[in-house]
This record gives structure tokens, sequence and C-alpha cells, in this order.
């Protein structure tokens, strides 16, 4: 809105801080990765900051140390409403009132009934609040995962899958090194830093040995590891690579893709990686809220397909997903479907 210089600079502000809330993830979890931004009168930006790990300062005050002093008259802009409760932290809108911060803009609600009513508190001492700002960005942003935890009780579950164009993953000796190019082997390593968990099957372990580690183009590991959780029956080989201690590493002896969600009550984000039964039983348990498909210009024409579901027969049975969004990673394309 051209004629609003305010609201422009709320949603501006709101923008960053999404962007400061991406440093949080997936340190706070399980709590929500938050991002705080406090703007002077004149709209100059005194303060930043995020959510720490667990038992650490929230974003707003993270964000009212950097301000000091600079923190009086300012307007605060939070991905989340600041919490109302004394936790493992004091209550942010205490903090925020006694900093002297005369408006707040907020994006989300927080749905979480132990912390949320800071709205509330803040406008009963004289704070001018409005929410619902950015809302769509905020809650597709690093906030996603907290956010589907708090609905539906488990994280939230991408499935990647990265195949040929006739959807296959290995060839019929077994080889499937390397299938997809080098940006979008550089996308996964970058989006496994901002995962609490990355899921593989006991089959894949045995078969690929896979490090299944975050790293950076130089084989240098990223300063954040999920943790590996490897699914199945079968031991893991005490030489397997995901021992390696490099990352946590948890063996869940189950088939049930809901065992394995429950023995993650911290996560907020998990990739499933494989192999193909592994992807089939997460799809046929309706445990997948996002697949991300690399597909590599590449033919096969025999050999291992990307998603395996013994159950399905007919094309009733097919699970149909929507489209939002399409990159292309060099050779690659990227499909992102949603449920
Ligand atoms: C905020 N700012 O940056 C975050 C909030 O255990 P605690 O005390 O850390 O509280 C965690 C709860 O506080 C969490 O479930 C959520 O409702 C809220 N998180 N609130 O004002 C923040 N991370
Ligand atoms: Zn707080």
């Amino acid at each position: 809105m051209p004629d609003d210089p305010i609201g422009t600079d709320i949603a501006r502000a709101m923008q960053l801080a999404i962007d400061e809330s991406r440093s949080a993830q997936p340190g706070s979890s399980p709590n929500p990765p938050v991002g705080a931004v406090l703007l002077a009168p004149d709209g100059t930006i005194v303060g930043r900051g995020h959510t720490q790990p667990p038992g650490g300062p929230h974003a707003e005050i993270m964000a009212l140390r950097e301000a000091g002093a600079a923190a009086r008259g300012s307007t605060a802009v939070v991905t989340l409403e600041p919490c109302n409760h004394t936790g493992r932290t004091g209550p942010c809108a205490q903090a925020l009132l006694d900093a002297g911060v005369t408006a707040v803009y907020h994006a989300l609600d927080d749905p979480n009934p132990a912390a949320a009513g800071g709205a509330d508190a803040l406008r009963a001492a004289g704070v001018t609040v409005v929410g619902g700002i950015e809302v769509a960005a905020a809650a597709a942003g690093p906030l996603r995962g907290w956010l589907h935890r708090q609905r539906h009780g488990r994280p939230f579950v991408t499935a990647k899958i990265a195949t040929t164009i006739d959807g296959r993953v290995a060839a019929p000796d077994g080889t499937s090194q390397w299938i997809t190019g080098a940006q979008a082997r550089r996308r996964a390593h970058r989006q496994r830093a901002r995962l609490d968990a990355i899921i593989v099957g006991t089959g894949t372990v045995l078969a690929d040995n896979p490090a299944l580690t975050a790293r950076h183009d130089n084989g240098e590991l990223r300063s954040h590891q999920p943790t590996r959780v490897v699914m199945g029956m079968r031991d893991v080989p005490a030489d397997a690579r995901v021992t390696d201690g490099a990352a946590p590493l948890e063996h869940v002896r189950s088939h049930d893709p809901a065992d394995v969600l429950a023995a993650l009550d911290d996560a907020l984000w998990v990739l499933v990686e494989g192999g193909p039964s592994i992807v089939g039983a997460f799809l046929a348990a309706g445990l997948v809220d996002e697949i991300e498909a690399y597909l590599a210009p590449v033919v096969l024409g025999a050999g291992v397909s990307g998603i395996d579901i013994p159950t399905v027969t007919t094309l009733a049975d097919a699970d149909r997903f929507s489209l939002t969004a399409v990159e292309t990673l060099g050779d690659d394309v990227l499909l992102r479907l949603s449920r």
C-alpha cells in the first residue's frame, strides 16, 4: 500500500522477522523458531532477535537486548504472539512492557494455551497490539513445523525422492549414485541442516551405507546435523557410516511410520529419505505432508522405482498431491507437492 507508509514498513519488518527466524531453525526445537524486529519511531531497526535453544531467551528478549535503551518507544514486529507465561523463561509480553515498547505487531496468535494471552495482556497495559500481519508468509516459513505439531501432534513430514524420468532410483544391479546433479545435492545438504531428523530404512543403510550428514561442498560438516533415524527390525551394522558419531542416531525397531514419529517427540520437521518401501509406508499411512521430487534428465528403463506401495491395485488407489512449486537445479527439476 504506497499510501500507507506505516503498513508498508510493518509488512517489510515482518519479512525481516521471518528471515531472522530462519537462524532459529532447528536449534529452537521443540520450541517454535520465532523472529523479532524492533523499530524506532522513525522506522529504523534498533534490534533483531530469534529464539535460542530450549531454556534460552525467546526472540523478543534477544531483540530487546540488542536495542538496549533504544527499545523505549519502539514498535515490536514478531512472527508469533509474545508469550504470557513463565515456562523455562519469563513472559515476553512483560519484558516488552518493561522495556517501554509502545506497539506490537505479530503474525500468528500463539496456539499453545499455556503461553497464549500476551496480546491481551499488552493491550490491557495500553500497548497497541495488531495480529495477523503477513500471516500466510509466517505460517509457510520456519514456524510451519511447530504449527503442524500444535495442530496434529506430530512433526511436519517431507518425503524426498530423486529419480530418473521413468521414476527409478536404482538400476537392476543396485547402482544408484548419482542420478541427480551437484546443484540438487547441494540443496539437499542445505535442507538437512534445517531438519530435526532424517529417516531411512535399515535396507537403505545396508545397501547404500549413507552418512546422512549435512555437509558443505568441500565435505565439511555443517553446523547443525539432523538426528539420523533408522527404522526396521534388522540390526544397524557396527561399521555403518550412520554410527560414526557425527550426528545422533536413533534405531526404531518397527516398520510402522507412526511408531517412528512417536519416537521423535521433540521434532518439528523431518525428512523421509527412503528407500522405496519406507516412503511408500509413510504415504500409505497418510503421514506425508509434502513430497519433494527431484527429477533428473536420465532414462534407465529398468530398475527400482522410487516409491513402493504393494497394496495399490487400481488408479483409484493413487494418492494425488497438488503442485506448489517447481525449481530448476542445473539440469534437474524439483517438484514440490503438498497434500
Ligand atoms: C515467544 N517468543 O521466541 C518463542 C515463544 O518453554 P518456554 O518458556 O521457552 O516456552 C515455550 C513456549 O513459548 C512455546 O510453546 C510457545 O508457545 C512460546 N514460544 N514465544 O514469545 C519466542 N519461542
Ligand atoms: Zn516468550
